[in-house]
């Protein structure tokens, strides 16, 4: 029975989007997490790590395996991904703060939409008020211990007010908790867009206690990718998440630092359950649209890098998951696209109008079918140190200031172990990506040069870092286990 009415709602619901009101328009709620490897969701792939909510969303849903942030121009690489995120624009065309560029909730806004978010904002307070009407509960931006973090509400003078952090509660206990109250007390018959931002698994990475003992006792095992140090000075080796772990990376600590982001990501994994558990138990859960992401990704080891200042797929590649009416179940797309698509796949689904200078393209043909094509390439860059390009099966990352050029075959070399870019018959496809990716820098507005005149060494050592940031020594998060 189920398999015959199916086909008719996904038609019904994946071509609403053009269509008029004759239905209520859907609901959306939108989990964001922060620093998230695309593989740590046991049910995409990963037997290490148990996260039973995220698993009931892909079960139910359509997973896209190769979903990019488009990267960063400062060490920070959580603001720009989420002013690209709101606005649906590129790289190199957001305002960080978003102060004069409209964002997607907005426009859901204008739609009747009441916009509720609860969690981290990294965008300034002025493109928040704006972007939820019916109010919120943020923290807004930095980090810190998630016991302390100084949280704010969007009250009803629409004014940003303190709130009270009480002592032992974990901040993502307090975001899903919101997002929980705004499910539970909202009234009306108003659509609803409820964007739920957690602050994890971001370091530092302190979960309740239990989490940490059952990780700690059987600690994840290394990255494929596991190196002790990056081969060469990839233009930010000694940024403060390069300091979270001491070089060479040994296996032990890397480990350690596996086995606490995992904790988190489980800890966050439950709370994430307990806001599904309340859509569910709102009775909207037939006619709401949900969404599963993280900002960027994260090295933890990879690479002999830590952090997110990488072009690696590690640093770049996100989880992405859609679930609800109409959306084919336990399907996975390998479309390209970015984060940046989220937003206006979303809008085609819902009937939104795009804001002014949204870039980013409509996913739905992809959910419609996820055998589809996404965007023909996936670009990247970090600063002005690194660019990359992939397409089907290769992949080539560029340092202009220290002449350096990676070639990887993915098709072979999925973890990016083996650079080819020194053997001669990988000359022409060296020369093809190059062309790709001025075209791409041509496309997206980056006027990088990928040749400098006087590149650096490409050596690199931690003694000449202590040299360079003798003072800038980053301190050891306090770390606290409940
Ligand atoms: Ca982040």
């Amino acid at each position: 029975m189920k398999h015959l009415i199916l086909p008719i709602a996904i038609a019904c619901v994946l071509s609403a989007a053009s269509g008029a009101d004759a239905q209520r328009k859907p609901n959306i709620l939108f989990v964001f997490s922060d620093d998230q490897r695309a593989d740590t969701i046991h049910a995409l792939g990963n037997p290490h790590i148990t996260t039973p909510a995220l698993d009931r969303l892909a079960q139910r849903g359509t997973a896209f395996t190769r979903a990019y942030c488009m990267g960063g121009l400062q060490g920070a690489v959580c603001v720009p991904s989420r002013a690209m995120l709101m606005s649906g624009r590129s790289l190199f065309r957001i305002q960080e703060q978003l102060r004069e560029q409209a964002t997607w909730p907005e426009q859901f806004g204008k739609a009747g939409y009441e916009t509720f978010a609860a969690g981290k904002w990294h965008n300034g307070p002025e493109s928040l008020l704006r972007s939820f009407v019916a109010g919120g509960s943020l923290f807004l931006g930095g980090m810190g211990d998630p016991y302390t973090l100084p949280m704010q509400d969007i009250g009803p003078d629409r004014k940003l007010a303190k709130r009270e952090h009480p002592a032992d509660k974990h901040a993502v206990e307090m975001i899903a908790d919101s997002a929980i109250g705004f499910l539970k007390e909202r009234k009306g018959e108003r659509p609803f867009l409820l964007y739920v931002a957690m602050e994890a698994p971001h370091d530092p990475r302190i979960a309740p206690k239990p989490y940490h003992d059952k990780y700690n006792a059987a600690p994840p095992p290394l990255p494929p990718n596991f190196l002790p140090m990056h081969p060469f000075d990839n233009g930010e080796m000694a940024i403060r998440d390069e300091k979270l772990a001491p070089w060479p990376r040994t296996p032990e600590v890397i480990r350690q630092h596996l086995a606490d982001y995992y904790a988190f990501i489980e800890y966050m994994d439950a709370q994430i359950g307990r806001i599904f558990d309340a859509l569910q138990a709102s009775g909207e859960a037939g006619n709401t649209f949900v969404v599963f992401a993280s900002d960027q990704g994260l090295a933890v080891g990879s690479h002999g890098l830590m952090g997110k200042q990488n072009l690696y797929d590690d640093g770049m590649r996100v989880p992405l998951i859609f679930a609800g009416p109409g959306i084919p179940q336990d399907k996975r797309a390998a479309a390209f696209c970015y984060l940046l698509d989220v937003f206006p796949t979303l809008g085609a689904l819902a009937g939104v109008r795009a804001p002014d200078g949204s870039e980013g393209i409509s996913l739905a043909p992809v959910l419609r079918n996820p055998k589809r094509a996404g965007r023909p390439v996936i670009f990247n860059a970090y600063r002005n140190v690194q660019r990359a390009i992939r397409d089907e099966r290769w992949k080539l990352i560029r340092y202009p200031q220290v002449d350096k050029t990676q070639l990887f075959d993915l098709q072979n070399d999925p973890h990016e172990k083996n650079d080819l870019a020194a053997k001669p018959e990988s000359a022409g496809k060296i020369k093809e990506l190059m062309a790709r990716m001025e075209k791409a820098q041509r496309e997206f507005g980056d006027d990088c040069p990928l040749t400098v005149s006087n590149p650096k060494p490409a050596a690199w050592s931690p003694e000449m870092a202590a040299k360079e940031t003798a003072p800038a020594a980053a301190k050891k998060p306090k770390r606290k286990n409940k």
